[in-house]
C-alpha cells in the first residue's frame, strides 16, 4: 500500500519539478548572464512543492455547434467503399465497425452521432489505442454507439482512454467477448475516460478480469445487462491461496472515482463479484453500486467476495442483491464514510458479511438483510472502529440486529428474494434521508406500507 503511494505521489512532485524547471528556464539564462556579468550567484530552484493528495482532471473544454444526429450503418454485408453519406441509408451500410473507411470514422465529434449495428459477430475492438473515438462536451451532443434494435450484436472488447481523450460517449446493447477495459496508461491520469455510459451490455472475457475500471476513470454510468464467467487465468490476480499456476480473475475490477454500477446481473467466474480496492487510501472514492444481481461467482477454498467495498471514502452499496456466492457475500473495508444498506445477502458459501482487514474507519451498516450463509452473519478481522451497525435483519443474534426470524422471501427456491406478506422485515427499517431512497424495483423507500423495509425490496 504505501509503496504505491510513495509511488504515486514521487511521480506528481517530479512531473511538477519538471514543469516549474521548464517555466524556470528563461529566468535562469538571464541569470546565468547576470552571473558572468557581476558575479552574482544564480536562481535557486526550490523542490517544495505541496504534495497533491489528488489530482484535478478537467473535463473536455471543447465547444461545438448545435449537434445534427446523424445515424451511420454498418452491417456484415456492407461495404467501407461506401461513403458516410451512403452509410447514412441502411441499404448502403459500411462493413467495419472500426478502421479509416469503418463506420465509427463517419461520426463527429459532439455531433450526437449514432452507429447502428446491424445483427452479426464483428471481430473488431472498440478501441482509442487503434483510433480517435468522437467524443463529447456533455451527454447532449454525445455519440452513440449500439446495436440495431432487436438484434444481436457480438464484437471482441471495448477498450477506452489508453492513447488519446475520450468523454461523453455512449454504448449501448452489446454483446463484447473479450472484455471492458477503462483506463489510461499515463500515472498522472492523462487522457482518463470519463462520462462514458455503457447501457445493457454482456460482457465476459475468457483470458481477463471482465470489466476493468482503472484508477483515473470517474463518472462511468453502467447500466444494466450482464457481467459474467471472469475466468481462471494467469494474467490475473492471484487470490489466497493461489489456484496452482493460474490467477483469479474477477467479473469488475474497478478503483476509479464517481463511477455507478447499477441494474448488472454479475455472475459466475471464481474470483470477486465486484472488487473495488486500490490499496491506496482515498483512491476509489464516491462510487455506487445499486440495484445489482451479484451471484454464483468465487470458488472453494479462495477467498473472494460478492462485492468488496474499500479503501475510497463516501462509497455506497444499497438494494443490491447477493446471493448464492462460494465465499463471502459482502466485504467491507477502510474508508470514510462509506455506507451499506437495504442490500440482502442470502446464502453464500461463507459469512455474510466481512467486515475490516483492509483498515479501520468508519462505514455505516443497516437495514440489511443476512440470511442462510453457511457460517453466519458477520466475520469481523477487528470490528472497523467506525463502525455503525443497526438494524438489521439476520440469521443470529448478533449486535446490529433487530430480528433473526425467517425474512419470508418470497421464493428462494427461485432466487425470488422480494417479501410474503407478514415478513418481520416489511416495515422495520430505519428512515435514512438525503441518499437515494427506491429499492431494487423502483419503488420509493417507504411508500408502501408504513415505512421502510429491511433488504432490497420495498413492500407492504
Ligand atoms: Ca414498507
Amino acid at each position: 500500500m504505501s509503496e504505491r503511494l510513495i509511488y504515486c505521489c514521487n511521480d506528481l512532485l517530479n512531473e511538477k519539478f519538471t514543469r516549474r524547471f521548464r517555466l524556470a528556464l528563461p529566468w535562469l539564462a538571464l541569470s546565468l548572464i547576470l552571473l558572468l556579468q557581476a558575479i552574482t550567484p544564480a536562481v535557486a530552484i526550490s523542490q517544495t512543492p505541496a504534495a497533491p493528495s489528488t489530482l484535478t482532471i478537467s473535463s473536455a473544454t471543447e465547444t461545438f455547434p448545435a449537434p445534427t444526429g446523424n445515424t451511420y450503418y454498418v452491417a456484415t454485408n456492407g461495404s467501407d467503399g461506401n461513403s458516410c453519406s451512403a452509410a447514412q441509408n441502411s441499404n448502403t451500410p459500411k462493413r467495419n465497425i472500426m478502421g479509416a473507411s469503418g463506420g465509427l470514422a463517419c461520426l463527429r465529434a459532439g455531433n450526437a452521432d449514432i452507429l447502428d449495428i446491424r445483427a452479426g459477430t464483428y471481430r473488431e475492438n472498440i478501441s482509442s489505442a487503434i483510433q480517435t473515438l468522437p467524443s463529447g462536451t456533455s451527454y447532449t451532443n454525445a455519440a452513440t454507439i449500439r446495436a440495431h434494435t432487436g438484434e444481436t450484436v457480438t464484437i471482441n472488447g471495448i477498450s477506452l482512454g489508453n492513447a488519446s481523450p475520450i468523454a461523453y460517449l455512449i454504448i449501448e446493447d452489446l454483446f463484447v467477448t473479450t472484455g471492458v477495459w477503462g483506463g489510461t496508461t499515463y500515472g498522472d491520469g492523462r487522457n482518463a475516460p470519463h462520462h462514458i455510459r455503457l447501457t445493457n451490455l454482456d460482457v465476459t472475457s475468457s483470458t481477463t478480469n471482465v470489466f476493468v475500471l482503472n484508477k483515473w476513470t470517474h463518472h462511468f454510468e453502467v447500466n444494466g445487462g450482464k457481467i459474467h464467467d471472469a475466468p481462471v487465468y494467469p494474467a490475473c490476480v492471484e487470490a489466497t491461496p493461489p489456484p496452482a499456476g493460474n490467477g483469479v480473475c474477477y467479473n469488475v475490477y474497478q478503483y476509479g472515482s464517481d463511477n455507478i454500477f447499477e441494474n448488472i446481473e454479475i455472475y459466475g467466474g471464481q474470483g470477486y463479484g465486484i472488487h473495488q480496492y486500490s490499496g491506496v487510501p482515498g483512491i476509489g472514492s464516491r462510487n455506487i453500486y445499486r440495484y445489482n444481481k451479484i451471484h454464483n461467482g468465487g470458488k472453494v477454498g479462495v477467498t473472494s467476495c460478492g462485492l468488496l467495498m474499500t479503501n475510497g471514502d463516501d462509497n455506497v452499496a444499497h438494494s443490491n442483491i447477493i446471493y448464492d456466492n462460494l465465499s463471502y457475500g459482502l466485504c467491507l473495508g477502510s474508508g470514510a464514510r462509506n455506507k451499506a444498506y437495504n442490500n440482502t445477502i442470502v446464502g453464500n458459501g461463507h459469512y455474510g458479511v466481512q467486515s475490516g482487514g483492509y483498515g479501520n474507519d468508519a462505514t455505516i451498516y443497516v437495514n440489511n438483510i443476512t440470511y442462510n450463509n453457511t457460517l453466519g452473519d458477520f466475520n469481523d478481522w477487528g470490528i472497523p472502529a467506525g463502525l455503525t451497525r443497526s438494524n438489521n435483519h439476520c440469521a443470529n443474534a448478533n449486535t446490529g440486529c433487530l430480528t433473526t426470524e425467517n425474512p419470508l422471501f418470497r421464493d428462494s427456491s427461485k432466487k425470488d428474494f422480494a417479501l410474503q406478506t407478514g415478513s418481520p422485515a416489511i416495515d422495520r427499517g430505519t428512515a435514512l434521508s438525503g441518499i437515494s431512497a427506491t429499492d431494487i424495483n423502483g419503488t420509493p423507500r417507504g411508500s408502501l406500507g408504513l415505512g421502510w423495509d429491511i433488504g432490497a425490496y420495498e413492500s407492504k
